[in-house]
């Protein structure tokens, strides 16, 4: 190819920009300043590369399910939810979302432990993966009032992919719990 000082060569183009979607992050924490790590993660990951805006619902204080059930013994959680506008793949926000609950000390010792600080990927746009290492829509997101009603308040529209309506998902589970 011939060189010319007025068309210098141009860097290689950018491969395909990933287009925005809408990510669902679930926020747990039964140890510490719930409220307070809550509210730093999600700042935290509004400065994450490509993430251009985080919706963070109100905190809700719930009680601990347990493997045995809900517990009101156990520390209590607060849980809240994220609309998270990014253009990371599902795979790259997840590996974020664990390093930010490393940084916050989160240990791990027994499933559904007490825990400093739980990130979860609920739902990203209307994708379904299977993939082991980035499930989503999350497989239990369905029956969890913890997610979808703090959810539901930041999205009265949500849909949760394979599940349907979360308004419908929502009163379903609540006439579950009352009767
Ligand atoms: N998370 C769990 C287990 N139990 N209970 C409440 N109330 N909130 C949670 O976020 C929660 C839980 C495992 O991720
Ligand atoms: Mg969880
Ligand atoms: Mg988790």
């Amino acid at each position: 190819m011939s060189r010319s000082l007025t068309h210098p060569p141009q860097p290689p183009a950018p491969g395909p920009r990933r287009p925005e979607a809408v990510a669902v992050v679930a926020f747990g924490a039964n140890l510490g300043d719930r409220e307070a790590t809550i509210r730093q993660a999600a700042q935290r990951i509004a400065r994450l590369p490509l993430v251009d805006d985080v919706v963070l619902s109100p905190l809700h204080e719930t009680v601990a399910l347990t493997l045995d059930g809900f517990d009101p013994e156990a520390p209590g959680y607060v849980n809240a939810v994220a609309l998270v506008t990014t253009r990371l793949a599902p795979a790259i926000l997840l590996g974020m979302l664990h390093a930010i609950e490393d940084e916050n000390g989160r240990e791990r010792h027994e499933r559904w432990g007490d825990r400093t600080l739980d990130l979860d990927l609920i739902a990203y746009g209307d994708e379904t993966s299977d993939d082991p290492r980035v499930l989503v829509p999350h497989p239990r997101a369905h029956e969890r009032l913890f997610v979808l009603e703090p959810w539901l308040e930041v999205d009265a529209d949500a849909v949760l992919p394979g599940h349907g309506r979360v308004a419908d998902l929502v009163e379903e589970l609540r006439r579950r719990e009352s009767s």
